[in-house]
């Protein structure tokens, strides 16, 4: 910062050492290293489930049909490729709740329960009900990382937010009849650069681009019908990609570079 005072939060941001103390801490680190590691696994070849169900430019967007007590849990894993903004631009408006109104379609409120630290938050959010369907909230903590380890070639960082419910507050839903949805979800982002460029170099918007991979599991917490849930998810994932993308976009392309 210009005037210092937030220099020691500014260096500690996304190293993990602003939450350390916190009861949740062993739990957000050991979910976020499990989430990253998943990312990172490929979609591979036919045979181990996972379907393409959105292929449009750079999106791709795949799934694998899962129930679990007659309930929809498809794991979701999609990739894109972003020009002219940073992994932590992206991660960034991924993480503050400030900017969520703007690309969070499904929103209908968001309450910070707590401010673990400047990189860790715990959240109650009420989703917008789908009729006849009861209206759904979720409960968890996002925490925001920068990754020092495995970077592609090509890359020169990679940042991440991870989202995972918890029990850990035990806040009721705001209008005291939602079903309490679960979700483990995380947004992995690396910037590329062209050959021979580095971070030290003068750079332009031109020069980034930000590979992105979103894995998300959601737990509709209660029974609803596979293929209306089904139905939903292939419409609101690639609406949301899209959208959030285009909003990074829009916010960072007359501001300098954020690594
Ligand atoms: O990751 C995303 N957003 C983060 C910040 O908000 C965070 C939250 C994820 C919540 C996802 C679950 C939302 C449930 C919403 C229910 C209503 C949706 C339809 C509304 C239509 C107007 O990690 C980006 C999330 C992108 C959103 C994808 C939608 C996933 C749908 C999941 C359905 C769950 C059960 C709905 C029950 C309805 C049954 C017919």
């Amino acid at each position: 910062t210009e005037n210092g005072e937030n220099d020691d939060v500014d260096a500690e941001f996304g190293t993990g050492a602003l939450a350390r103390s916190h009861d949740l801490w062993e739990e957000i680190d050991r979910v976020c290293l499990e989430q990253l590691h998943y990312a990172r696994q490929g979609v591979g070849q036919d045979g181990n489930g996972w379907q393409i169900f959105a292929d449009e430019g750079e999106i791709k967007m795949y799934k694998r049909e899962e129930e679990v007590n007659g309930m929809v849990v498809d794991p979701l894993k999609a990739y894109h490729s972003v020009k002219g903004v940073t992994a932590r631009e992206m991660c960034h408006y991924f993480f503050m709740p400030e900017f969520r109104n703007e690309w969070e379609t499904t929103l209908e409120d968001c309450t910070i329960l707590e401010k673990i630290s400047p990189d860790t938050y715990l959240f109650l959010q009420t989703h917008k009900r789908v009729w006849p369907a009861s209206q759904r909230d979720a409960l968890f903590w996002s925490h925001m990382r920068k990754i020092t380890d495995g970077l592609d070639e090509g890359a020169v960082d990679t940042w991440i937010v991870c989202n995972n419910s918890t029990n850990y507050s035990t806040q009721e839903s705001k209008n005291g009849k939602c079903v309490r949805i679960f979700l483990t979800v995380i947004m992995a982002c690396q910037t590329h650069l062209p050959p021979g460029k580095t971070k030290a170099d003068k750079l332009t918007r031109d020069d980034l681009t930000c590979k992105v991979t979103y894995c998300s599991v959601v737990n509709p917490g209660g029974w609803a019908p596979a293929s209306a849930l089904r139905a939903i998810y292939k419409r609101e994932y690639p609406k949301f990609l899209k959208r959030f993308t285009s909003y990074v976009i829009d916010q960072r392309k007359d501001q300098p570079i954020m690594f």
